[in-house]
């Protein structure tokens, strides 16, 4: 793989947070580190249970290949490997794996000397899933509480478990949730539709500037958020479509128990009416 000629002079040693020069080299294009060393084991170990949970299973078809949470019997303890213990340690994995990424971000960031902005997003999507699957867990007092490892299962789980809040889309947090999801694709389907517009063109007309991008939307709108600003506004959506995702779930359960169209009441009692 090719190597721009400035990039040499950033592959420099230095800025790790742990074992020093440890592993502070590159194979190829890509940066090792310690916590290259521990994404790859967490990785194999993971993807190595998986398989051998599936062995176990009726099936290898890819859609039906189910790695379940322990039965809620077993509370927070630790279930025996072919009770829910597969999944335990596959979610110590993961959670290992996304953690030694998301480290080795910030080692990569030190060394080019720019802001965390990518580990501090990636840390939000980890958050989510740490939410599902321990926080919220947790909280209800048993790991059977987290979500089944598999495609169609996983499915299933979020409509019963959507289906126990009688109709989940009553969930204020779910609704503000979904409402950044929705301007996330608004905002990247304008950036891309809008870039594209003028980085390339109809044949034979020249590439336009960023000041075309502003005066159109100048022109249609009145606004513009700005070249810098569209990413800051595209950021904050889709971390905030994470956020609330995380809290619509984490307060279904631990902090609300019984169905989410009734939370509406207290707008029906309030003493106005009265
Ligand atoms: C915008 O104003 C802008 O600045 C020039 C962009 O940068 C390239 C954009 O991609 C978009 C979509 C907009 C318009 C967005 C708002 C919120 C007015």
């Amino acid at each position: 793989m090719s190597m721009l000629s400035f990039e040499k002079k950033y592959r420099v040693r230095g800025g790790t947070l742990f074992g020093g020069d440890l592993f502070d080299f590159w194979v190829g294009p890509f940066y090792v580190g310690v916590f290259g060393v521990t994404t790859i084991f967490f990785t194999l170990l993971g993807t190595a249970m998986i398989f051998y949970g599936a062995s176990l299973g009726p099936t290898f078809n890819p859609w039906q290949i189910n790695i379940a949470p322990p039965d809620l019997s077993y509370g927070l303890a630790l279930a025996p490997l072919k009770e829910g213990g597969i999944w335990q340690v596959v979610t110590v994995c993961a959670i290992g794996a996304f953690g030694s990424w998301a480290l080795r971000e910030v080692e990569i960031c030190r060394k080019l000397g720019i802001g965390f902005h990518v580990p501090i997003a990636f840390s939000v999507a980890i958050f989510a899933y740490v939410t599902l699957v321990v926080i919220r867990p947790v909280l209800l007092g048993a790991w059977g509480h987290g979500f089944p490892y598999g495609i169609f299962s996983h499915l299933d789980w979020v409509s019963n478990v959507g289906y126990q809040y009688l109709h989940f889309h009553y969930n204020p947090a779910h609704m503000i949730a979904v409402t950044f999801f929705f301007t996330t694709t608004l905002a990247l389907a304008m950036h891309g539709a809008l870039v594209l517009s003028s980085t390339n063109p109809p044949k034979g007309e020249k590439v336009k500037t960023p000041e075309h991008e502003d005066t159109y939307f100048r022109d249609l709108i009145g606004y513009s958020v700005g070249t810098l600003g569209i990413h800051r506004l595209g950021l904050f959506l889709a971390l905030s479509a994470g956020f609330w995702s995380a809290v619509c779930i984490v307060i279904s359960g631990p902090f609300w128990t019984q169905s989410w169209p009734e939370w509406w009441t207290w707008w029906l009692d309030l003493p106005i009416w009265r």
